[in-house]
């Protein structure tokens, strides 16, 4: 690995550490794509691939960040504290009553109850995407220039209301709109091919009018790479499809979808932390 990435790859093997410890304590939360999208949070947030600042998470100047497969709660909540949005003495709360840090990420106005550098709710899949689209177009409409980045889930893309705003972003040219897919083949009870396809996404996505990036999301050199690119794009609307393998990191939770939202017992947990601690070392040579 580049040495400039050193540091960038260290912070994910932390997140990883925390996520876990987060789910293991709560007994519940979902691993297997909050440990696939590990890397590209850390480019986004501690790679500063966000123009953002963690000490004042409402500067009006700042890139927004709208995450629709909320129930990957636990790989946010762990990169923004990691990235000093709040101390990490909170994410022991995940999931408890009255914590701020819920299965599902919940914006509010209310001081009492928001977590910094939360945008959106979510919970029921295929919203974030519109709710992205309508940030873009009031942007645009102040003649703004921050960019809006969303996450989603390929599972769904399953949900017809991604496909209305698809056609809402290329009739509004919305090309302060990045949206990044986590392509990884798996949803809650099976394979995403096996469970209903989605054919060729890239395809369809081109027909829309989509700029579209193919990236490895366990590829820092490659997710800089294609982040860069897709934040200096002025042209078109842009979709990355990443590639990642759900678990990445934890051998038995790698591509296997029954680990979509489970919490690991003792045992799995306690090999899970010696693998990453493996991992991390390897990764360092
Ligand atoms: C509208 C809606 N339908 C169903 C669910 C229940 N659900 C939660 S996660 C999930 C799987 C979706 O696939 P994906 O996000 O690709 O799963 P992952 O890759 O995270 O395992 C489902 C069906 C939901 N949250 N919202
Ligand atoms: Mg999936």
């Amino acid at each position: 690995m580049p040495a400039n990435y050193q540091s960038i790859s260290k912070a994910a093997w932390q997140i990883r550490r925390d996520l876990l410890t987060m789910i293991y304590e709560a007994q519940s939360g979902h691993p297997a794509s909050s440990l696939g999208m590990t890397d590209i949070f850390t480019a986004l947030f501690i790679g500063k691939i966000l123009r953002h600042d963690p000490k004042r998470p409402e500067w009006d100047k700042r890139d927004y960040f709208f995450l629709s497969n909320g129930h990957i709660s636990p790989v946010f909540y762990a990169t923004l504290a990691r990235d000093g949005y709040f101390p990490k003495e909170e994410l022991k709360t995940f999931r408890q009553i009255n914590s701020r840090l819920q299965g599902h990420p919940h914006f509010t106005f209310d001081l009492r109850y928001k977590v910094p550098g939360v945008e959106n709710s979510s919970g029921p899949l295929g919203q974030g995407l519109s709710q992205a689209a309508g940030m873009a177009v009031a942007l645009k409409m102040d003649k703004k220039k921050n960019k809006v980045f969303c996450m989603m889930s390929d599972g769904e893309q399953q949900e017809g209301q991604i496909w209305e705003a698809y056609q809402f972003i290329i009739h509004h040219q919305l090309n302060n709109l990045i949206g990044i897919i986590d392509c990884n083949n798996i949803q809650i009870s099976g394979s995403v091919d096996k469970t209903l396809s989605l054919g060729n996404l890239k395809l369809k996505l081109l027909s829309f009018g989509f700029k579209v990036l193919e990236m490895n999301a366990h590829d820092f050199v490659d997710i800089f790479a294609k982040l860069e690119l897709a934040k200096n794009e002025t042209h078109k609307p842009i979709m990355i499809m990443a590639k990642s393998v759900p678990g990445k990191g934890v051998s038995f939770m790698e591509n296997d979808y029954k680990w979509h939202g489970k919490a690991p017992n003792e045992s799995e947990y306690n090999q899970a932390i010696n693998e990453l601690n493996l991992k991390e070392k390897a990764s360092e040579q």
